[in-house]
């Protein structure tokens, strides 16, 4: 079993990495996509699984026929950027080699099985994350979809044409989605929990709500030289009044915003900005919390923007409320992959996942593998490899447990 997870990972570890930074920028419909996703393909096939490209662009790799009651497993391959090498990854090729194991133990099981790749789960070229399972389920519309663009202004559909798809279909797909019994994603754990603990392997038991807000401030352009501080309406200053807000917002709810994400226009050195627009992403342990901590940053906002003379326009971009997965399916996955020292580790997160999103629809559950760093959407996140082969062998006994024979 690992040495087909320790080949799979091989061949795909070098894919979209960057040669200085280390990290890995697998964007959406870009260069590195289409190689990851012709490596997905070609590495399903030769473990005799039939790869079909849902009307998203979601990959699916079957074990017998399509459904119903199929019992799926995967994950996403697209990234942030210079992100880790097992986000998303580590799913989908823990997830091949579990079928490779139980194939090669001549199992016959008695639902099908599929591994999956949903596209743009972290949303980095389009904005809104899980766009391959929101689409799926019908949580976005098509035409709001089609038309979210890039940094340089090209659409989803327009760079889903360029990949060789045909963007006039995407949509919800209950045919499809009626087909999958359940659905479980393996995921380096993007936190420490584990780490302080002597399990290789977590589940999961919920996932915060958490959202996604841009905001635009837009002042006057001017000369930096020759322009009296009375007479500037500068948008950096109540983009960095917003900044100190958000802090300040989540440390008083016991939440956490992160502004990482910034634009500015024309970004010169000697010329105050006629824009900027700035990502809010915020996420707490409660939807109050959230609400509270949104409220907070929007009207230090607002407050800031009136000061300084600048206009300030605000979008929701993506809200994802909070997800408990199936309480059965987590309490037998966490005995059947703790094994005698007692149930593995139950942990919520505040990562957003496609098995969250797929959860309105079908029952869902999360393994967690340790990773010593406790650091994700960074190069140095991490996992042991005999941690890595924990993860399959965990992975494989619970697909055995759904699907067996
Ligand atoms: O950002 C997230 O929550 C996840 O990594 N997509
Ligand atoms: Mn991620
Ligand atoms: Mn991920
Ligand atoms: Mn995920």
């Amino acid at each position: 079993m690992s040495e087909v997870f320790d080949r799979l990972w091989e061949r795909l570890a070098p894919l979209g990495r960057h040669r200085t930074t280390g990290g890995y920028r697998r964007f959406s419909w870009g260069p590195a996509d289409a190689e990851v996703r012709a490596w997905f393909t070609e590495s399903a096939r030769a473990l005799g699984l039939d790869v079909e490209t849902d009307r998203n662009g979601n990959l699916w790799a079957w074990w017998g026929a399509p459904g119903p009651d199929a019992v799926v497993t995967g994950s996403h391959l697209d990234s942030v950027p210079d992100g880790g090498a097992y986000d998303g990854p580590l799913g989908v090729v823990s997830a091949l080699a579990a079928v490779a194991e139980l194939r090669g133990r001549g199992l016959r099981p008695r639902r099908p099985l599929a591994v999956t790749v949903f596209v743009e789960e972290e949303g980095a070229r389009f904005g809104v994350p899980c766009l391959g399972t929101r689409l799926l389920t019908g949580a976005i519309t098509p035409d709001r979809a089609a038309r979210l663009t890039d940094a340089e202004g090209t659409t989803w559909a327009a760079a889903m044409a360029g990949a060789g798809l045909d963007p006039e279909r995407i949509g919800a797909d209950p045919d499809l989605l009626g087909r999958v019994g359940v659905f479980v994603e393996l995921h380096v754990e993007q936190g420490r929990a584990l780490a302080r603990t002597d399990a290789p392997v977590g589940v999961a038991s919920a996932v915060w709500p958490h959202g996604r807000w841009r905001l635009d401030f837009a002042g006057q352009a001017d000369h930096a030289g020759t322009t009296r501080l009375a007479d500037r309406n500068d948008p950096m200053l109540p983009f960095a009044e917003t900044v100190l807000a958000a802090r300040a917002a989540a440390h008083a709810n016991d939440a956490l915003a992160t502004i990482g994400k910034v634009h500015v226009a024309p970004n010169g050195t000697n010329a105050i900005p006629s824009r900027v627009r700035a990502w809010l992403d915020a996420r707490a342990p409660s939807e109050a919390a959230l609400r509270a901590v949104v409220q907070r940053v929007d009207s230090a906002a607002r407050r800031s923007a009136a000061d300084h003379g600048v206009t300030l326009a605000t979008y929701l971009e993506s809200a994802s409320p909070v997800v408990h997965f199936d309480r059965a399916l987590r309490d037998r996955i966490a005995a059947l992959v703790g094994g005698a020292a007692g149930p593995a580790p139950v942990l919520p997160t505040g990562a957003g996942h496609d098995a969250a999103v797929l959860s309105s629809a079908v029952p869902t559950a999360m393994l967690f593998v340790r990773n010593p760093t406790g650091l994700s959407h960074a190069p140095e996140e991490f996992v042991e490899p005999a941690d890595r082969h924990a993860g399959v062998a965990a992975l494989t006994e619970v697909l055995a447990e759904l699907a067996g024979a």
